[in-house]
């Protein structure tokens, strides 16, 4: 323990925070860190492929694995840097097609058996997303609400076999899986006919979920999105479709991608309004920035937020934190690492509020004290916590980029 860590234990003593239970609570909370911002989300079966869906990683930093070989070298230092708990988050086209190729409606858990070898080498656990784009299939940029049917049935088909992977993962790993299903279907220009995909995504989902899977081994969520690249002006998965969706169906829940929402509309504000059902949540911890939904995550302000309104809930086995990010123009090892690493930082950063001192000051009604209070406990050693974290996880608290030769 170093001399600062007491000293800084000693401060947050004064406003009855035990650093010593906020170090072993941040110990145990996963984060799902996402596998495709260490190669473009280019993943194993068809790497060639580009990007289609509205979704684009710029840049052209050097780096990018040029092999599944390089790929796994990458993860594993990628892994190392960031500290505690995790999951890794990862997507249908990254299964392992040697003996050929399979295409999505086909895919298997056997496709996916050295990912569970994988995790539990490394201590983590997975969660899963079906790729409902770069595909032939998802040219019109429509799927699970394309008017063609059996275009709908191969999404759907595909939907079905990744729940059935989220629970061979959940079974193998002891952990449930979330498997996140997000749909790029949407319109590049205005839209008369808005009810009708709806009404087709609905159909698709309901088949998707009919079969039911124990919780205990896989929880689906469903992410919704305002518009994508070259989809601007309508989106069938909008934030009220799926809202409403999981909660009338209470078959899945909802993942909310921070990058996903309108400018001066924020995740932090919608939270409480899900939590006070009782419902769990799946992140997506982003950076939108303009109109871009997918900048390498950050420690500002509104990741702070996030997760004070989860700490502030008691909500973190309710809330299930992922990052979701993917930029080609700096160090993606790096880029990958600095993203977790302030989702871990913003996670401590809420922890470590003295919340109930700030309860107490709300509800005794003096607005004036409580708006000083709030300002001067940004002040606190937070820094010196984190530190001491790092240094328990032997994971590297500063020049970590030289440290690991990124
Ligand atoms: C896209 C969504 C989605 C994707 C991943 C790759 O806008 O955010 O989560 O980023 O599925
Ligand atoms: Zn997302």
């Amino acid at each position: 323990m170093s001399d600062q860590y007491n000293v800084a234990q000693q401060i947050y003593a004064k406003h009855g925070v035990d650093t010593e239970k906020v170090l072993d609570t941040l110990q145990n909370i996963p984060i799902s860190l996402h596998c495709w911002q260490l190669d473009d989300l280019s993943g194993f079966e068809a790497p060639e492929r580009g990007l289609s869906g509205g979704i684009a990683a710029t840049g052209s930093a050097a780096g990018k694995p040029n092999s599944k070989e390089e790929y796994m070298e990458n993860l594993d230092l990628a892994l190392s840097l960031i500290p505690g708990k995790k999951k890794l988050a990862l997507h249908a086209i990254y299964l392992n097609n040697e003996e050929g190729f399979v295409d999505r409606d086909q895919i298997e858990p056997k496709h996916f058996t050295f990912w569970v070898d994988y995790a539990k080498k490394n201590n983590i656990t997975l969660d899963f997303n079906p790729t409902y784009f770069s595909h032939e299939k998802a040219a019109d940029d429509l799927t699970l609400s394309h008017p063609d049917k059996a275009i709908r049935d191969f999404w759907t088909e595909h939907g079905k076999r990744c729940r059935k992977i989220g629970e061979y993962f959940g079974k193998e790993l002891g952990e449930v899986c979330i498997t996140n299903h997000w749909i790029p279907d949407g319109s590049k220009d205005y839209r008369v006919d808005k009810l009708g995909p709806r009404k087709l995504l609905i159909d698709s989902l309901d088949k998707i979920f009919e079969e039911k899977i124990d919780p205990k081994y896989n929880i689906d969520s469903l992410e919704s999105k305002l518009f994508g690249l070259g989809l601007e002006s309508y989106t069938v998965g909008s934030h009220e479709f799926y809202s409403n969706y999981s909660a009338i169906r209470n078959n899945s829940i909802i993942c909310m991608d921070m990058g996903h929402y309108h400018p001066t509309e924020v995740v932090s504000q919608k939270l409480s309004s899900y939590l006070v059902f009782g419902k769990e949540v799946m992140l997506h911890v982003s950076r939108p920035v303009r109109w871009d939904s997918d900048h390498v995550v950050i420690f500002d302000d509104e990741l702070k937020e996030v997760m004070l309104e989860i700490k502030r809930a008691n909500a973190f086995d309710k809330v299930h934190i992922g990052s979701d990010y993917f930029d080609a123009s700096i160090n993606r090892v790096a880029a990958t690492v600095i993203g977790a690493r302030a989702i871990k930082k913003a996670i401590l950063y809420a922890l470590l509020e003295p919340t109930d001192e700030l309860k107490k000051i709300e509800e005794s009604g003096n607005f004036t004290r409580r708006l000083e209070t709030v300002e001067e406990i940004k002040m606190l050693p937070f820094g010196l916590v984190w530190e001491e974290f790092c240094r328990r996880n032997d994971t590297p608290c500063d020049n970590w980029l030289e440290k690991a030769g990124v």
